[in-house]
């Protein structure tokens, strides 16, 4: 196999007006509505404009394009033109207007009529899906699309930024239809955009084709670029097998596992022939050696053979190595708060404890993407508490040292993705239950914006509050299992609406690769450690460097939406989705931490005049957070915090529950209050002797920092956690 060492990061091809510039990982190739009601015969196309011949010549230079694209690792979109059943996303001028012409003989079938293919243009019929030739593979994203441009009314906007991805190679039918409308829309929206001249046709190429794309491309690109299918086939051929990709036979003797569990090395390993089987046995190995360091990890441990099996079944499912789910034998484990069917749901308080008949839909999703289960993990009882020592099942520690905590309440999480137990984690975060542990064990945990991923089957915490978290090795993998879980959820009464308000994209020059970032002042920085600062200081010189600058932003909003969180009504939450009298019922069974707590909460006999104090309170910090986070010269990118003020041992924890935990949350308590999005990211480690003062303490703690975003900004604030994510050298 020859192996292409140095992937050139940007690729570049002769187009018009001029060269086309894209850098790889920034682009997707966007396949228009290669269905067959607009390529077969008694489609919807045929009825449209007839010349059928015409359209089906773009077929075999789509095709070759699409498997240049999928073997050079581009992500790749393909659209559908269509309806619902009921019609209801239909505009009565679509409906209407064509077949009302006078003297109108062509358009006898209008759409949602019963033509030889099934219903016209509508979802789920035979003639509204693509073509056998370009049937989308496992992972590629298909975007159903009711108008003719491929923005209105659809989420392609929100899961393009999600994949950062900023230019788009276009193809597909028809030219004057579909296609130029498509490109003109992602134009508005900040893309750079190149339509492929062969992998486009019309059902009038003779009068149309020439038109539409020199309108494209007319006065030094209007809308972007055109270019011939051959330059560019000749540019991504040498990138064939460089991403791992592109190998169409597995090697005769199938790989052994190397031991690196993030989900991009596994999909490559997978597709060079590695067995499920394989990687589980070895896994194995690991969870039985990791038990001895720390048996508190796991409430519910698969067997082998359980998981075994499901391996094996996977494999069965799967013959086609190239053609892989994304999470095809990744294991995953699960916070014990979250639903697997037939399983107890604990919440580590076994009086709670219930066993679902369903899983939750989280947990749904990373199944059908192929992901393997391995457990269910410790956490802080009633997922309350950020420090991992509140469970009857036991104290998690930091996978970098027995006497530091692990931090929780997704204690468990954090530490089987940290000890290499698992690829991925989900967890949830209420007041930084998914960023705290990721800090104290060196992986990623980020929790999107509130609604984004159901929250349907979880045990709540404080349900108006609850978010799902992902614990991950790094930043592109937790992209990806949000990216595979998001989603909206009508049963989910705070799911978010699917489609966000629209901000552009910055593909090119200075302001793509640029951002804005604030930090809090520095009288809110004192409650850190003396190492904690210095490392601060050090992420902050770090985000200068790839292009960060420094602005001036009001912290004030974060910090009083932190204190509204513990020290206001909201804590009382907690105590609305359990039964009346629970409280009493339960306390001896209780850890003595929560009863203690609780009965804080209860002492306080909160008003429901002060909860609604509370609540105008927050209205007035969100906006004014959503003035920090504007979208104008005044407005900032991100706000960067570190994630926690300090490390604490165990044994400072056990003295002092209460006033340790709630230092810990002093940056994370606002994310949730202020419906923000926020992303844990390791930023170096640290001697434990400095944190300590004792020289003769050993070995190093991690520290981490936390990428606050406005509401629904996740794919901002991702990627610029990414690049930062990149500039840490792994030693540091
Ligand atoms: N009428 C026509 O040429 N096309 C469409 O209706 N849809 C697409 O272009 N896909």
């Amino acid at each position: 196999m020859a192996l292409v060492k140095d992937v050139p990061a940007v690729v570049s091809i002769d187009a018009k007006p001029y060269a086309f510039t894209f850098p790889l990982k920034h682009t997707a190739l966007l396949v228009i509505d290669m269905q067959r009601d607009f390529l077969l015969a008694k489609g919807f196309g045929e009825i449209q404009g007839g010349n059928l011949e015409a359209v089906q010549a773009s077929i075999a230079p789509t095709k070759k394009l699409l498997e240049a694209c999928r073997s050079a690792g581009l992500t790749i979109f393909h659209t559908r033109e269509g309806h619902v059943p009921d019609l209801s996303d239909c505009p009565s001028s679509k409906l209407i207007r064509q077949g009302a012409a006078p003297n109108n003989t062509q358009h006898k079938l209008t759409i949602g009529e019963r033509g030889e293919m099934g219903r016209l243009l509508v979802r789920g019929e035979y003639g509204h899906d693509i073509i056998d030739e370009l049937k989308p593979l496992p992972g590629e994203v298909v975007i159903d699309k009711p108008g003719k441009g491929t923005f209105w009314n659809t989420t392609i906007l929100h899961k393009l930024k999600a994949r950062a991805i900023t230019h788009l190679i276009v193809s597909g039918v028809t030219t004057e239809c579909c296609f130029a409308t498509s490109i003109r829309e992602a134009n508005d929206r900040g893309f750079e955009c190149c339509g492929i001249e062969e992998a486009t046709s019309g059902y009038n190429d003779a009068n149309f084709k020439c038109a539409t794309l020199d309108m494209i491309h007319w006065s030094q690109g209007l809308f972007g670029f055109i270019a011939s299918l051959q330059p560019l086939l000749d540019a991504l051929a040498p990138l064939v097998d460089s991403r791992g990709h592109a190998q169409s036979t597995p090697p005769q003797t199938p790989p052994g596992f190397d031991g690196d569990l993030s989900i991009s090395s596994l999909q490559k390993a997978y597709k060079n022939g590695l067995s499920p089987v394989t990687l589980v046995e070895t896994l194995y190995n690991k969870i039985e050696a990791y038990q001895k360091i720390d048996p508190a990890v796991w409430i519910h441990l698969e067997s082998k053979d359980n998981v075994l099996e499901a391996a094996k079944a996977l494999a069965a499912k799967y013959t086609d190595r190239t053609a892989l789910p994304p999470l095809f034998g990744v294991p995953f484990s699960v916070k014990d708060s979250i639903d697997v069917a037939g399983l107890p749901t604990t919440t580590a308080c076994p009086p709670l404890a219930h066993i679902p008949s369903a899983s939750a839909v989280v947990y749904e999703k990373v199944i059908a993407e192929g992901a393997l289960f391995i457990g269910k993990t410790n956490l802080d009882q009633l997922a309350t508490g950020l420090t991992g020592c509140r469970s009857p099942y036991g104290i998690t520690h930091s996978v970098f040292h027995k006497d530091y905590i692990s931090g929780g309440s997704s204690s468990g999480n954090a530490v089987s993705v940290g000890a290499n137990l698992v690829s991925f984690s989900l967890a949830t975060d209420t007041a930084g239950s998914g960023r705290v542990p990721a800090g104290f064990n060196g992986i990623c945990g980020y929790k999107p914006t509130r609604g984004l991923i159901s929250f349907r089957g979880v045990t709540p915490a404080c349900l108006s509050l609850d978010c799902i978290a992902i614990s991950a090795k790094n930043v592109k993998d937790a992209r990806t299992v949000w990216q595979l879980t998001e989603g909206y959820d009508v049963e989910d009464s705070y799911a978010k609406p699917p489609i966000a308000f629209e901000r552009h994209v910055n593909s090119i020059g200075p302001q793509a690769t640029s951002f804005k970032f604030s930090i809090p002042p520095p009288e809110a920085l004192e409650i850190c450690s003396h190492v904690h600062r210095r490392m601060f200081n050090e992420t902050v010189k770090r985000l200068q460097a790839i292009g960060g600058t420094l602005t001036p932003a009001d912290w004030s909003p974060f910090k009083k939406a932190g204190e509204l969180l513990y020290d206001g009504t909201f804590v009382s939450e907690r105590l609305a989705s359990l039964p009346d009298n629970w409280l009493e019922k339960n306390r001896n069974i209780l850890h003595p931490v929560i009863v203690e707590l609780m009965d804080n909460v209860v002492k306080r006999q909160s008003t429901a005049v002060q909860a609604y104090r509370d609540l105008q309170a927050k209205a007035l910090y969100t906006r004014q957070a959503e003035k920090v986070f504007a979208y104008s010269a005044t407005g900032t990118d991100v706000i960067v915090v570190p994630t926690t003020p300090t490390h604490w041992k165990i044994s400072e924890v056990l003295a002092d529950p209460i006033r340790k935990n709630s230092i810990l949350g002093e940056y994370t308590h606002c994310g949730n209050v202020l419906d923000l999005c926020g992303v844990a990211v390791p930023a170096g480690t640290y001697p434990v002797a400095e944190l300590s003062g004792n020289k003769e303490d050993e070995g190093v703690l991690p520290f981490s920092v936390t990428f606050l975003g406005g509401s629904r900004m996740d794919a901002t604030v991702l990627e610029i956690a990414r690049r930062f994510e990149e500039s840490v050298p792994s030693s540091a």
